[in-house]
């Protein structure tokens, strides 16, 4: 297999300047490209942005099967799950989230799969969304080959820890993880069963992104509504959720591919559109395995950061980077408001992250059609 080869990770995976390039034109005006490996010939091809020119093509050749996958980058990027909400005898809001535990076979970059272990079919999980406050039931079906849990990073009772001894559920089992949403912030669950590392790297992540109750926070109420769902103001910001992460196709304890959302270059060949106007807010976690630190860099403009989402006011202010380490996480706020429309690039500083598919771009819009 070519992953027994580290020498030739980069030369057998990753296009030369020509392939790379007519697999980014191909994409972005809207056709499905299958180039092989560096088979697709530059004459056929649009000549790629300047932008990415300029940077170099070294991206992934090829589309990901994302129907097989049964997840799409593109899409996850905006979706936020909700659960069923009812309303408990003494009027508080119940939130029920249904999260089962799938091993599944995913494509992670062109041609390359990878033997995931799931939460709901994808990876990274399911993005729950919930109001500080309200009751929440996570009911776990545990359908894997392995033990699972869910930990979440909240305030909750041991019991309710997702840990071995208190929530860690057979192959077969069901589970219901119950507890009130605080605090207030953007934050995360993964698995917590022995080995940690596997089995956090194998997929088994995604964001618990709790919005404040602007009732609870009457001096920041306005700031507080605009990062509740389903409000007017709320309404006018364009939010996505991120998660970085890698993986280890060959089990060495190292990773061969990163990405944010899972596949390797994703928002490279089908760039994350923004319109020009209307705020940015970014919920982004960082769960690497084997790398002690991810970051996130903006091009071309600065952002606004939110130690993990815990407060209504900056932690950060007027910065173009923000390290994680694993499991940290926070919220980035910008706009490009006063820049002219155009692709936008965004990564970790750490270069090799970026070449082994860690690399994205905003594309910056006037208006949506
Ligand atoms: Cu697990």
């Amino acid at each position: 297999m070519w992953f027994r080869e580290k020498i030739s990770r980069r030369g057998l995976l990753w296009g030369g300047l020509a392939a790379g390039g007519s697999a980014i034109a191909g994409t972005a005006a809207g056709q499905s490209v299958h180039s092989g490996h560096g088979a697709a010939s530059a004459a056929d091809a649009a000549p790629p942005p300047a932008h990415l020119a300029a940077h170099g093509s070294m991206i992934t050749v090829g589309d990901v099967d994302n129907e097989r996958n049964g997840f799409d980058p593109s899409r996850i990027v905006t979706d936020w799950e909700t659960g069923s909400v009812s309303t408990l005898p003494d009027g508080r809001i119940l939130r029920t989230f249904e999260i089962e535990a799938v091993d599944k076979e995913i494509e992670i970059a062109p041609g390359i799969m990878f033997p995931a272990w799931t939460y709901n079919g994808r990876v990274p999980g399911p993005a729950l969304r919930a109001t500080e406050g309200e009751h929440l039931r996570m009911v776990f079906r545990n359908s894997g080959s392995h033990p699972h849990s869910m930990h979440f990073h909240g305030i909750h009772a041991a019991r309710m820890d997702g840990v071995p001894g208190a929530g860690l559920i057979d192959p077969g089992e069901e589970f219901v993880y119950e507890f009130d949403a605080r605090p207030f912030g953007c934050h995360l669950y993964h698995c917590h069963a022995l080995p940690l590392k596997r089995h956090i790297h194998k997929g088994m992540y995604g964001l618990f992104v709790i919005d404040p109750d602007p009732a609870r926070h009457p001096e920041l109420a306005n700031v507080a509504r605009s990062r509740l769902l389903g409000t007017p103001e709320n309404a006018e910001w364009q939010e996505f959720a991120m998660v970085m992460n890698g993986f280890d196709t060959n089990f060495d304890n190292g990773n061969e591919v990163y990405a944010v959302n899972t596949v390797a270059h994703a928002y490279m060949k089908r760039p994350i559109r923004i319109v020009r106007n209307r705020p940015v807010r970014i919920y982004l976690a960082n769960v690497v395995e084997f790398d002690p630190i991810n970051s996130f860099h903006l091009h071309a403009n600065f952002f606004d950061y939110f130690e993990q989402g815990t407060t209504l006011t900056p932690t950060l202010r007027t910065v173009d980077l923000i390290t994680q380490v694993q499991a940290q996480r926070g919220i980035l706020e910008f706009t490009y408001k006063d820049h002219e429309t155009g692709l936008y690039m965004f990564h970790p500083h750490q270069s090799e992250f970026t070449e082994l598919g860690w690399t994205g771009m905003f594309d910056v819009v006037e208006a949506v059609a």
